[in-house]
């Protein structure tokens, strides 16, 4: 099954404009990231041979990936009609789009491309996505948007040895790869259940100082031998959260971006909340997964500001409720 059959059978349940809405931008996405995969591939050979990044070889100059990146996928969103603004992490403010304003328009959140700093050493990268009402949009901020909960879809695509793409729209998480002949995904990972307990936990520990006590303690725990609770885990950071998390999602145990305690009235976290940490908590809940800030629910959290800033410990149920009960103590 290929990625738009699988979106109509996905808007069919839905039954709804915005459903419509969601397959046009999704289908979208699913080609853009084809275009995206092809220029990541030959980025280092455009800059070495000295010909323009990005797909227009008119002499421009040599775009950084993620601006390149943020330029067609604005494009291709407003080419899908469907799409009433747009947040990117590439521009300040919100792109709003007159095309996309009719009944089956949305909010799309995006980081188009997820981790680029990867690139340079032929890392894996991705592009993040979140789809919501376009009820929610409002030119002077994002707390219309509402919690994570009011998210009508939301994926990632994952540039690494297989290009994928995985995404819910609330009936499950649905993984697909691409064929590289075509640019066309195929349903690879139907109905994705994370696994209930894991044995891998991904962190940057080179943070350890600024974390709350009890990430220290849960971290402490993980790595503490323990036959008969299949510890110590193992630890796997690539510095891309689309890897960390996919690797989550199929294999199970944790992916955590704690937030910065050093002032712990003011906790900083690292990753964005309105495309990086809401898409990612709802694709892992839909899959049976859990994603927490460490206190509370990564969807009951509401935008003030576009840009926002979160943490999200996210995974395995079992493995998330007990780095909640960590937090607790
Ligand atoms: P650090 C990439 O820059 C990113 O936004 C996420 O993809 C990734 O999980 C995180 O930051 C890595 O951050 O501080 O460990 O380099």
């Amino acid at each position: 099954m290929t990625l738009d059959e699988h979106l109509a059978r996905q808007q069919a349940t839905l039954a709804s404009d915005q459903a419509r809405g969601m397959a046009l931008v999704v289908s979208r996405i699913g080609s853009v990231a084809a275009v995206i995969a092809q220029e990541l591939a030959h980025a280092a050979l455009r800059v070495q041979l000295g010909y323009a990044g990005g797909t227009n070889l008119t002499g421009d100059q040599v775009k950084k990936l993620d601006v390149w990146g943020h330029e067609i996928m604005t494009a291709a969103l407003r080419k899908s009609g469907a799409c009433a603004a747009l947040v990117s992490e590439e521009a300040p403010e919100p792109i709003e789009m007159p095309e996309g304003k009719g009944s089956t328009g949305l909010v799309v959140a995006c980081d188009p491309v997820d981790g680029s700093s990867n690139l340079d050493v032929n890392g894996t990268v991705g592009t993040i996505f979140s789809l919501r009402p376009s009820r929610g949009w409002d030119p002077a901020g994002p707390a219309a948007l509402g919690p994570g909960t009011e998210q009508i879809a939301a994926g990632y695509v994952m540039y690494g040895p297989a290009t994928t793409l995985v995404y819910t729209a609330g009936s499950g998480t649905h993984g697909f790869t691409m064929d590289r002949a075509t640019g066309e995904f195929f349903l690879t990972h139907p109905d994705i259940r994370i696994p209930q307990k894991g044995k891998v936990y991904g962190i940057n520990e080179g943070n350890i100082s600024t974390w709350h006590p009890g990430q220290r303690a849960f971290v402490e725990y993980l790595r503490t031998p323990d036959k008969a609770t299949g510890r110590p885990y193992s630890l796997r950071y690539s510095g891309a959260m689309v890897a960390d998390v996919h690797r989550t999602l199929l294999d199970g145990g944790l992916f955590m971006y704690p937030a910065d305690m050093r002032d712990p009235a003011k906790p900083k976290g690292k990753l964005r909340l309105l495309y990086e940490v809401a898409p990612m908590g709802m694709i892992v809940e839909q899959a049976g997964g859990r994603a927490s800030t460490g206190t509370e629910r990564v969807l009951d959290v509401t935008a003030t500001e576009y840009h926002q800033r979160a943490a999200i410990i996210v995974g395995s149920p079992d493995d998330v409720a007990l780095a909640e009960e960590f937090y607790r103590r």
